[in-house]
């Protein structure tokens, strides 16, 4: 593995992943709709919106592999999701394919499948329940992945992402923490693993109070070590402070599930 594109460079896990993985590939291209503030003088940057398709193709040619953390990363309005996950994702997988590019590593999220109760341990073979119209973008990014696949020879690592940050910010956090040198580990077996097709893992830390089955990241010889009761107490103490939630506080996806929500009361 030579040259690995990172999209959305510039923002937060772009940043740190830009930090943690130098020096681990011999080179890494950036890309993203604006400079990251702190590019430095020897980092390749190439301005691409994943909206057209010929932008992404100018960043994606030449690499081996894609680390694709580009898009839109929170709820947002349909046209916004629509531009940046939907049709910005086909296109990427599209040059990909186009360019010959083997691996890609797919920045999902928990909120594909947000709508499994907080009591409910779920592995990556329960259905797609995504929490908003941001969850529903990751869940057809990983069908879309699957296509490319299975069909076009490409291999691909689907990333379930929690919560990267450095400690777990409140209860539900707890839960789904990613202590970002265990997304690294993960980012490295999607680029590395030599019997990699297509698989979907979970993006938690080990944490006590997780909801996720990672069998099939263990399975390909992830070890996290990030612990997210270790940081209990002030996560907790920073909960008390939060307004309870009460469709929120029920579903895995928190307040990507309470956010426009119109349905009865779960108990
Ligand atoms: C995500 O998918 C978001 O990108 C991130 O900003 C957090 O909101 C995270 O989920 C979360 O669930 O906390």
């Amino acid at each position: 593995m030579t040259t690995v594109l990172i999209t959305g460079a510039a923002g937060d896990i772009g940043r740190r992943l830009r930090g943690l993985l130098k020096g681990v590939y011999r080179h890494l291209r950036l890309s993203d709709m604006k400079m990251p503030a702190d590019l430095a003088a020897d980092e390749d940057f190439i301005k691409a919106d994943l909206a057209e398709l010929a932008e992404v193709e100018r960043a994606v040619a030449g690499v081996d592999a894609i680390v694709h953390l580009g898009g839109f990363s929170v709820e947002g309005p349909w046209e916004t999701i629509l531009r940046a996950n939907i049709v910005g994702c086909y296109h990427l997988f599209e040059a990909a394919r186009r360019h010959g590019v083997k691996r890609i590593v797919f920045a999902s999220s928990n909120h594909a499948v947000g709508f499994y109760p907080r009591n409910r341990r779920i592995g990556v073979d329960a259905p797609v329940r995504p929490d908003s119209r941001y969850g529903m973008s990751k869940a057809f990014g990983e069908a879309l992945a699957a296509l490319y696949a299975f069909k076009h020879g490409l291999r691909v690592l689907c990333i379930r992402i929690g919560h990267v940050i450095d400690a777990p910010v409140d209860r539900r956090r707890l839960s789904i923490w990613l202590k970002p040198e265990d997304l690294v580990r993960l980012v490295r077996i999607g680029l590395e693993h030599p019997d990699l097709r297509y698989e979907i893992f979970y993006g938690t830390s080990d944490n006590e109070r997780g909801w996720w089955d990672n069998e099939a990241a263990f399975r390909y010889g992830y070890r996290p070590e990030g612990r997210g009761e270790d940081f209990r107490d002030v996560a907790l103490a920073a909960e008390a402070k939060l307004p309870r939630d009460p469709v929120g506080d029920w579903y895995q996806g928190g307040p990507f599930c309470s956010d426009e929500y119109d349905g009865d009361l779960p108990h």
